[in-house]
């Protein structure tokens, strides 16, 4: 794949990169995009099940499909563009890898200082005293409740497990937002990859970038809400850009 000379000019003089990952950077491992809900939840639209109101409603329901997400996540494997970006991350003066993804596939791939909008699914916790819960689905084990519930208790206080993700209608954490919008702000170039820029304040970033002068680049197999605004669009698989655009960066650098 052959990349325009405006973008190889700027990575070749680049001091701060930043980049803002969605599902479909995930979507080559494997894991359904946000927007493919599979399966049982199927009937659902996914802002009906990451919200608090769902959870407590039905807290078996929400607890099963986040227990589904996290057992299909850790049976998949980062994939190129995983494994390119974590390469990407010593080839700048700064570089700052910012995930709406909760699937923990940046880490696996070697990430280092991942900035995580939204969680991360791997990580459980109690509603009542925050306890940390070992994201274990074996309901058998937790004190507090019967199985026969099929609810997740808190071993210490029976409080309800959930997830360390940021629901719909909840605060981003508030530290890793302004750190990715100063990076955002700070960014010699921006890459929105693999994102529908659908949910806010995420999808805000890349037009931080623009606003702050930084050369903004989008990957993605379709045209998504902020195309338009990008400096650049290139349309393709993650998977198979970003291990290209590695390679032309390596050449451009030396
Ligand atoms: C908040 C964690 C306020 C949970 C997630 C009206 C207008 C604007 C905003 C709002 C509004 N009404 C409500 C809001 C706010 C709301 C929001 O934005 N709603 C949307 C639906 C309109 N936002 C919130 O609620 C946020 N909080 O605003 O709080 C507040 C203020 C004060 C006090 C209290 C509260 C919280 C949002 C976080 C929600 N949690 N995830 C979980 O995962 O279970 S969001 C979740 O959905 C993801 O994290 C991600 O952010 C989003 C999905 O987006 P994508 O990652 O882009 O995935 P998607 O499937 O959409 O697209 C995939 C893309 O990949 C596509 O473009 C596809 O073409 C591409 N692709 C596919 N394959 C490939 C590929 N690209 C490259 N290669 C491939 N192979
Ligand atoms: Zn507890």
């Amino acid at each position: 794949m052959m990349f325009s000379d405006r973008l190889l000019d700027r990575l070749s003089r680049a001091r701060r990169v930043a980049v803002l990952t969605g599902a479909g950077i995930s979507a080559e491992s494997g894991v359904p995009t946000f927007r493919d809900v599979e399966g049982l939840w199927q009937r659902f639209k996914p802002e009906e099940l990451a919200n608090v109101e769902a959870f407590l409603d039905n807290p078996e329901l929400v607890q099963g499909w986040y227990s589904h997400r996290r057992s299909l996540v850790s049976e998949t494997a980062p994939n190129p563009g995983h494994d390119a970006l974590a390469r990407m991350q010593d080839m700048f003066d700064s570089f700052t890898l910012i995930t709406q993804n909760v699937d923990n596939l940046h880490q696996r791939a070697g990430s280092r200082d991942v900035i995580e909008l939204h969680g991360n699914i791997m990580r459980s916790y109690c509603i009542d005293c925050g306890a940390d819960d070992v994201a274990n689905d074996d309901v058998a084990d937790v004190a507090g409740a019967g199985v026969d519930d099929g609810i997740r208790r808190c071993r210490s206080c029976g409080g309800l497990i959930r997830p360390d993700v940021v629901w719909f209608g909840e605060m981003l954490p508030q530290d890793a937002f302004a750190e990715a919008e100063s990076a955002a702000f700070a960014s010699d170039v921006f890459f929105s990859v693999g994102t529908s820029a659908a949910v806010y304040p995420a999808a805000a970033l890349p037009l931080t970038a623009v606003e702050n002068g930084a050369y903004t680049v989008e990957i993605n197999i379709e045209e998504s809400n902020i195309a338009m605004y990008m400096d650049e669009v290139i349309s393709g698989r993650a998977g198979e850009v970003l291990p290209q655009l590695l390679d032309s960066i390596e050449s451009v650098r030396g």
